[in-house]
């Protein structure tokens, strides 16, 4: 089982369309929850809600900290039925080695809608923004060298779950622990050439895709093969 913290907040000073996204995108806060979960319930009541997984819920609620991260657990959350977005993105070895059809097959044969597609030389600061919350990492250095080493191909994706669906798609971030069927299980073998991103939250997923697209570079659409995949 995968178990990813997430961590939040984007640094003052990049674009305000980002903020703005944020805001318009926060989780409903903890005097709201009750309600929610319940409305979920009664909304797809084979499954238990999984709103709480996105969030951290302290066994002591006086004891909650602001250093604690959440935590993201996405076995758990595809049953959902909230759309959302997320971020994906070929790194430059997946690029060189011609693997970006792949991939994106991956997605598209899922059942997921492309909203956003680039190919793309990432400068250093984006990269660095990217992965902000990896800076204190001893790998962080090298990480950046490896995403700025040459283009990305950036995407969009939307559908119910698909946050955590992707990240099941994807697979683990060390190649050799992730599921063969997987993306990095199946076409790579080690952590720092692991051929692909994808977002590891709601929230995220909505800060990232602010972050790698423009206005206007997303693209709204309603696929015909739409009521063939859900009912
Ligand atoms: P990503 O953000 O790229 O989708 O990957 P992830 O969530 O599976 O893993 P994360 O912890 O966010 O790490 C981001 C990327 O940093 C590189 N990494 N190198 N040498 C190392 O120990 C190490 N650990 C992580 C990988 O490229 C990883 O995908
Ligand atoms: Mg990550």
């Amino acid at each position: 089982m995968e178990t990813v913290a997430v961590f939040g907040g984007a640094s003052p000073g990049f674009p305000s369309s980002l903020q703005r996204r944020r805001s318009c995108s926060s989780l409903p806060s903890a005097h709201h929850k009750p309600n929610l979960r319940a409305h979920h319930h009664h909304q797809l009541s084979a499954f238990p809600s999984s709103l709480h997984l996105f969030s951290y819920f302290p066994a002591r609620p006086h004891a909650r900290t602001l250093s604690k991260p959440r935590i993201f657990l996405p076995h758990l959350v595809a049953s959902l039925e909230q759309v959302d977005e997320t971020y994906i993105m070929v790194k430059p070895d997946g690029v060189q080695r011609g693997l970006v059809g792949e991939i994106i097959s991956r997605f598209e044969k899922k059942g997921f809608k492309l909203t956003g597609l680039k190919l793309f030389q990432c400068p250093q600061d984006l990269a660095e923004e990217h992965y902000k919350d990896l800076k204190g990492k001893s790998f962080f250095p090298k990480l950046i060298d490896y995403i700025v080493s040459g283009p990305v191909v950036c995407m969009a994706w939307e559908g119910v779950g698909v946050v955590a669906a992707a990240r099941k798609l994807i697979g683990a971030t060390n190649p050799l622990q992730a599921e063969p069927g997987t993306i990095r299980g199946d076409l790579a073998v080690q952590t720092g050439r692991n051929v692909v991103h994808g977002s590891d939250s709601p929230e995220n997923g909505k800060r990232e895709i602010a972050l790698w697209f423009k206005e206007g570079e997303l693209c709204q659409w309603t696929p015909v093969q739409a009521p063939w995949l859900r009912e």
